[in-house]
C-alpha cells in the first residue's frame, strides 16, 4: 500500500502544533482520484471506474470542548472559525472552508452529534486540475470527525454524505463518483461502482505486473465556464430521460439506442444521450477485459471514450485534445480526458518504459501549438481515505 507522502502529514502536524500550540489527536488522509473510464455517467445512475492517486489531503485534528470548528489550511491566508449557526445554513461559510462546513452541516442534518474540533490541513492534490481535491478535503475531514466523535457512519455510507455537503452546502451539482473513489478505493485496484445501487467491486488493476503505467497529464488549460457547462450537461441528460420515460439514462440499453435517439427532438440532446449510453457500455467492457487480465486491450475503449466526450458530449478543449492525440501518436495504447471536462487532466495507458517519451511528445505538441507547458506524473492505484498511524 502506498502511504501518503510523509511530508504532507508532517506539514499538517506542524501546522496544527504551530497554530494551536497543542498535539493533534490524530491525522486522517484522503487521496485525489482519476477516473479510468465512465465520464458523466454517475449522475445518470450509471457505471464508473475510478482509482485513487498516491496524492493526499491530510487533516490533523483534535476535539475542542465547545461546539465550534476552527480550520487552518497551509494554502489559506487566515484560519476560519464557525459554529452551529453558520454550519446549519448553507452559504454562511464560503470559499475553500465551505467544503469543511458542508461536511459538518451534512453530518448534523443526518442527526449525527458532531464534535467541535480544531483542524489543520495540508495537501499535495493539485487544486483545479480535476483530480478531486474537493472530494479529498471532504473525505479527510469526514474521516476525522467520524473518528473523533465515535460516530456510527461506515465507509460505504460516507460518500453520499460528502456528496450532500458538496451539492447542498457548497452548491455544486456533482454526482457520487469522486466521493466514492476517494473513500472506497483499494490500492492496486480500480473501483467499479454502480452509481444507482452504490455496490462496488474492486477490480485488480496491476499495472506493474503488465509492464504498464498510467501517465497523467495536467493540461493546465484554463477552466472555461466549467461549472455552468457541467450543470447544463446534467440538465440535458435529465430532460432526455424524462422525454424517453425512463428514471435515468442508465435505463436506455445500447440495443435500444437507435430507437431512443429517434424519439428525441434535437441533435444536441441525441449526442448527449449517445455519449452516456455508449460510455456506460464502455465501462462494462473495460471491466470485463480487466477481469480477464487483458490490461493493454482496454486502450481502444479509453480512446473511444475520449472521442465520445469530444464529439458527442462536447466537454473537451484544444489543450486536452492535443495531449490525447500526441500521446496516441507517441505509442500510448489509449488516452482520454478524465473528470468533468473543460480542462483538467488526460490519462494515457503506456508501456512503463515509454512513459517519459510519451510525456515528452505531449510537451512538444503543446509547444508547437503555443500552449503553456503541461505537467505530468505516472501513477499507480492507491487506497482510499484512512487514519494515519
Ligand atoms: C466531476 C463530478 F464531480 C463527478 O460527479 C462526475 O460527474 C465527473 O465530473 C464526470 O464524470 O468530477
Amino acid at each position: 500500500m502506498i502511504e501518503p507522502a510523509g511530508d504532507v502529514a508532517a506539514r499538517a502536524t506542524a501546522g496544527f502544533r504551530q497554530r494551536y500550540a497543542a498535539e493533534p489527536a490524530g491525522r486522517w488522509a484522503a487521496p485525489g482520484r482519476v477516473n479510468l473510464i465512465g465520464e458523466h455517467t454517475d449522475y445518470n445512475d450509471g457505471f464508473v471506474l475510478p482509482f485513487a492517486l498516491p496524492l493526499h489531503t491530510v487533516v490533523a485534528a483534535a476535539p475542542q470542548d465547545d461546539e465550534r470548528w476552527t480550520i487552518w489550511s497551509e494554502l489559506a491566508d487566515a484560519p476560519v472559525e464557525f459554529g452551529p449557526t453558520e454550519a446549519d445554513k448553507p452559504g454562511q461559510v464560503t470559499g475553500w472552508a465551505a467544503y469543511v462546513a458542508g461536511v459538518v452541516w451534512a453530518l448534523r442534518a443526518a442527526g449525527h452529534p458532531v464534535p467541535g474540533a480544531r483542524l489543520a490541513i495540508a495537501s499535495d492534490v493539485p487544486l483545479g486540475s480535476g483530480l478531486s481535491s474537493s472530494a479529498a478535503l471532504e473525505a479527510a475531514v469526514l474521516a476525522a470527525l467520524v473518528d473523533l466523535g465515535g460516530l456510527d457512519l461506515p465507509a460505504e455510507r460516507q460518500p453520499r454524505l460528502a456528496q450532500r455537503a458538496e451539492n447542498d452546502y457548497v452548491g455544486a451539482p456533482t454526482g457520487i463518483m469522486d466521493q466514492s473513489a476517494v473513500i472506497r478505493c483499494r490500492a492496486g485496484h480500480a473501483l467499479f461502482l454502480d452509481c444507482r445501487s452504490e455496490e462496488v467491486e474492486h477490480i485488480p488493476f496491476d499495472l506493474d505486473a503488465a509492464g504498464l503505467a498510467v501517465l497523467v497529464v495536467d493540461s493546465r488549460a484554463p477552466h472555461r465556464h466549467a461549472d455552468g457547462e457541467y450543470a447544463s450537461r446534467r440538465t440535458s441528460c435529465e430532460r432526455a430521460a424524462g422525454l424517453l420515460g425512463v428514471p435515468a439514462l442508465r435505463d436506455v440499453s445500447p440495443d435500444d439506442l437507435d430507437d431512443a435517439l429517434a424519439r428525441l427532438d434535437d441533435d444536441e440532446t441525441r449526442r448527449r444521450v449517445r455519449h452516456v449510453v455508449t460510455e456506460d457500455q464502455r465501462v462494462l467492457d473495460t471491466v470485463a477485459l480487466l477481469r480477464a487480465g487483458r490490461v493493454r486491450d482496454i486502450g481502444p475503449l479509453l480512446t473511444a471514450s475520449h472521442a465520445s466526450m469530444r464529439d458527442d458530449f462536447e466537454i473537451t478543449v484544444p489543450e486536452i485534445d492535443t495531449a490525447v492525440d500526441a500521446a496516441l501518436a507517441a505509442g500510448a495504447y489509449g488516452a482520454r480526458m478524465t473528470g468533468g471536462g473543460f480542462g483538467g487532466c488526460v490519462l494515457a495507458l503506456v508501456d512503463a518504459e515509454r512513459a517519459d517519451t510519451v510525456a515528452a511528445a505531449v510537451t512538444a505538441a503543446y509547444a508547437e501549438r503555443g500552449f503553456a507547458a503541461p505537467g505530468h506524473v505516472t501513477v499507480l492505484p492507491a487506497g482510499g481515505a484512512h487514519r494515519l498511524p
